[in-house]
């Protein structure tokens, strides 16, 4: 089944809005051009017979105490994105022909979001619940009777022609509703006496081809219920990806690692900008003798976040024998869809699940932060120079101590603002998450330092929430030369 989805006078209804002073008056929104015509007409103009494309100065005729607002596309624009999302958080299938029309394919969405009437119903009310506007919805068996199905009721329709409905609405559908008709083909039919999609039966397919041509044949299809064209999503890009080529050529693994992160992320938030996920990542790799590499995996569960893709990243650069100097890193993703394309829910999630929810979750929080303040103010930690004093050493004490963290601490916010304590404090040592989604530290300083790191993993970082801290000593740990995140 197919939807068609058309905002009531689109341009009006956002400026009445808008703004309370324009609703319930007649308005039109008018170029400010000199022979200014009418883009569109509130409802309550168009009953002063004012419609598109009437010059200005023909509507004011008509309506003496007319309101006129200027056109402004680029909020249009903006208002037709919110309401394309709408449309395909309940359909992948989503076809936008128009500013404010788009056709949806609901065909296999009955499981998630029930029967083609109830989609209609909550696409209808979520427009109008989150922004504030009404549409007229057409569904039908094919794209041509859905589009005419949705100006039937205007304003604020839903229409639905079944199958069984079709040939008793197609007989008397006169042929001026149909979409594409040209005049000189009206003129045609009328010699031929064709009022309607009924009468057109009269005549084969061959007889109307010779006298109408390409759009003869169509008509005889479309007469008998037949229209052969599908609901096509606007193509979407097919891939995203970051690299660079290094200032000078690189062999060490942790180096390499870095990069990889700063590619993951940047991608992620392409990404997520374009409101997309993905479903498979890979790794470029180009060496110093010029030799060129790339590995990809695919992934059942689609992703965002530039950690998830880190790891997906990380785990095919590790089985890469690194033989040769590196000469450019990247990241790439592919096999996106539309973030809000439904997804089939498991009914267990996969392992690992909400922890991806969680990095995302932080991901958009910091794209925020990004869009509010510019890119300087929140980078993933390893790529922030360390500033950690140098270790206490010179006959003082150093202790080593490792920490175990359980509660809702996992995440980028908690490592980070762990790496930034560690640094005020001026411990050295490493925090990472581990698997069993508790995080390790481990801390190395004076007594005093190590002490106030472990006070401070107690309360944790902000909007985490620790429960448990475990703590052993490590008497022969290494020298850490810094504190840094490990992944
Ligand atoms: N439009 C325009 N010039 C035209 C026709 C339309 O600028 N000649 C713009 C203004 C409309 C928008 O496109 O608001 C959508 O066009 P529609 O044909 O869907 O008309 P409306 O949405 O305004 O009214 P309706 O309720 O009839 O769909
Ligand atoms: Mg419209």
């Amino acid at each position: 089944m197919i939807l068609h989805i058309d905002m009531d006078a689109f341009f009006a209804s956002v400026e009445q809005r808008d703004n309370p002073e324009l609703r319930n008056k007649p308005v039109v929104i008018c170029s400010d051009t000199q022979r200014a015509v009418v883009s569109t007409a509130s409802y309550e103009a168009r009953r002063f017979g004012i419609h598109s494309a009437m010059p200005l100065f023909q509507a004011r005729q008509r309506c003496r105490h007319l309101v006129v607002v200027p056109v402004d596309m680029e909020k249009y624009a903006r208002v037709s994105r919110q309401i394309m999302a709408v449309i395909s958080g309940f359909s992948p299938l989503v076809e936008p022909v128009s500013i404010d029309e788009a056709y949806a394919d609901v065909t296999g969405c009955k499981t998630l979001f029930g029967p083609p009437e109830a989609i209609a119903m909550q696409i209808k009310q979520k427009i109008l619940t989150d922004l504030s506007l009404t549409c007229s919805i057409g569904i039908a068996p094919v794209k041509f009777l859905a589009k005419i199905a949705s100006d039937m009721h205007k304003p604020d329709g839903l229409t639905h022609i079944s199958k069984e409905q079709m040939p008793a609405v197609l007989k008397e559908l006169p042929i001026e509703k149909i979409p594409g008709v040209g005049n000189r083909a009206m003129k045609q039919m009328g010699v031929l006496n064709i009022r309607t999609l009924g009468d057109v039966q009269r005549f084969d397919a061959q007889f109307l081809s010779r006298k109408l041509g390409k759009f003869g044949a169509r008509l005889f299809q479309l007469s008998c219920g037949i229209d052969a064209s599908r609901v096509q999503p606007r193509a979407l890009r097919k891939s995203i990806s970051s690299e660079t080529t290094l200032a000078a050529d690189i062999s060490d693994f942790h180096e390499a690692k870095d990069i990889l992160l700063a590619h993951s992320r940047r991608v992620g938030r392409d990404l997520r900008k374009k409101n997309l996920v993905c479903r498979s990542v890979s790794i470029k790799i180009t060496f110093s003798d010029f030799t060129r590499i790339t590995r990809s995996r695919k992934i059942d569960e689609p992703i965002c976040s530039g950690e998830a893709i880190f790891h997906l990243a990380l785990s095919l650069f590790e089985q890469v024998p690194l033989k040769k100097r590196i000469r450019l890193l990247g990241v790439g993703v592919s096999h996106l869809q539309s973030a809000d394309a439904p997804v089939q829910m498991a009914l267990i999630p996969p392992a690992g699940h909400r922890r991806k929810k969680q990095w995302e979750t932080v991901d958009r929080a910091v794209d925020s932060i990004f869009e509010k303040f510019g890119r300087d103010m929140v980078a993933p930690a390893v790529l922030k120079p360390l500033t950690a004093k140098p270790l206490a050493k010179g006959g003082k004490m150093t202790q080593s101590m490792k920490v175990l963290i359980s509660g809702k601490v996992q995440g980028v916010f908690f490592r980070m603002e762990t790496l930034k304590a560690a640094q005020k404090i001026g411990v050295t040592g490493y925090v990472r998450n581990r698997a069993d989604r508790s995080v390790e530290a481990v801390f190395q300083g004076t007594p005093d330092q190590v002490a106030q790191m472990e006070k401070w993993c107690h309360t944790g970082a902000p909007a985490s929430r620790v429960d448990r801290v475990v703590t052993e000593d490590m008497p022969s740990a290494p020298d850490f030369s810094a504190f840094e995140i490990r992944y």
